[in-house]
């Protein structure tokens, strides 16, 4: 293990740490500005939600459209941006296009507002944390999170910020009273736990590197496992990958080992599906870590690591606490391996590409 720089990845951890206060703020802003009430006003009644991002905020977009899904019953997808400049047959119609940027100046979802609003005339709803931003100067309606922003390069409180905010639109929608409540109670909950969870992690890798990083989640904790994935591969440049926790067993599996640690994000709907899995994968020798909202006496033995949320909140509504964990491991493995989170290699906070927002390609080829 290379001597840590004591200084390096300062803002990321302060920002990490910050979430639970940064969504109690968020929240209330939302609350008493009654922007959800009124975007839910604006929505139509039979259009399809489509959640639009890049990098972390499209993997976002996948923990929102599996959230709107089982909480309005509504259909709802996640598309990365540039699927909609290369590939626009793939989007559907009608649709209700929510477009996520924590900067808001990311080509490809500026490009992508732009043909939406401009060139189909569809009214497009932006989420972002930046202020006065070239996306909300092109989308009809935008939720602004300025308490969410964040000077670290990789996404942590503004991610699972927005990911709430997009939450609570949908319980508006809804009409879900216990859902909003949930969420609001949430913060309080977590804050309780954020120190007990950064010392399990902590412990880990004080202990242990790994020369791969698996990620396993179902439903909504499948975009939470993508995230997780990334975060790893952001501030440590490991060996990272996420599946559906099932689809592991479908060939992956094969790369199981001492030097894998495979994570499984358990979810309660697939819960005694998933134990199975990691029964089995410690059996072929894999080092397992398993984040649960609470574990049985087979997860105390199949885990070598065990993270309890213990939430009293609805499943989907833990997702964006199921995401710090996984922001930890990045941001420690990082450390460990004497990078500086706050300076990830080759990345840039913003990326922005030239005129066009999608590198050069002809648009609406078929
Ligand atoms: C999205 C993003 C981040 C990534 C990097 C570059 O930005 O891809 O997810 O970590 O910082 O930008 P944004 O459109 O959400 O601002």
């Amino acid at each position: 293990m290379t001597q840590p720089n004591p200084a390096a990845g300062s803002d990321t951890i302060r920002e990490i740490l910050s979430q639970p206060a940064i969504w109690k703020r968020c929240l209330s802003a939302l609350d008493e500005s009654l922007q959800l009430e009124k975007l839910n006003q604006a929505f139509g009644k039979n259009e399809e939600l489509v959640f639009i991002g890049c990098g972390s905020s499209f993997y976002l977009a996948q923990i929102a459209a599996a959230t709107w899904m089982i909480i309005t019953g509504a259909n709802a997808r996640a598309i990365p941006a540039s699927e909609i400049l290369l590939f626009p047959g793939t989007l559907p119609h009608p649709c209700q296009p929510v477009l996520i940027s924590r900067s808001g100046y990311t080509s490809e979802v500026v490009e992508a507002a732009r043909y939406l609003e401009r060139q189909l005339a569809i009214r497009t709803l932006a989420i972002t944390c930046g202020a006065e931003t070239p996306i909300e100067s092109v989308s009809a309606h935008t939720i602004r999170l300025a308490q969410a922003d964040e000077k670290s390069t990789v996404m942590t409180r503004s991610f699972t910020s927005m990911l709430l905010a997009l939450q609570a639109l949908a319980a508006t929608r809804a009409g879900r009273r216990d859902f909003a409540d949930a969420l609001r109670a949430l913060p309080d909950q977590f804050q309780s736990r954020m120190e007990g969870i950064h010392a399990t992690i902590r412990m880990l890798t004080n202990t242990r590197g790994f020369a791969d990083y698996v990620f396993l989640g179902q439903g909504p904790f499948f975009g939470v496992a993508q995230e997780s994935m990334l975060k790893v591969k952001e501030m440590s440049c490991s060996y990272a990958q996420s599946f559906h926790t099932l689809e592991f067993r479908h060939g992956p599996k094969a790369i199981v080992g001492p030097e894998a640690l495979v994570t499984f994000f358990l979810s309660g709907s697939g819960f005694d599906a998933e134990v199975a899995l990691l029964e089995e994968i410690k059996e072929l020798g894999g080092t397992t870590l398993a984040i649960a909202n609470s574990a049985n006496s087979a997860v105390r033995k199949y885990a070598d690591y065990l993270i309890e949320l213990a939430l009293d909140v609805p499943e989907s509504a833990q997702a964006a606490a199921a995401v710090v964990p996984g922001q930890l491991l990045g941001f420690h493995t990082g450390i460990r391996k004497g990078y500086d989170p706050d300076q990830p290699r080759h990345l840039t906070r913003v990326v922005m590409l030239d005129e066009g927002g999608d590198g050069g390609s002809k648009r609406g080829a078929a």
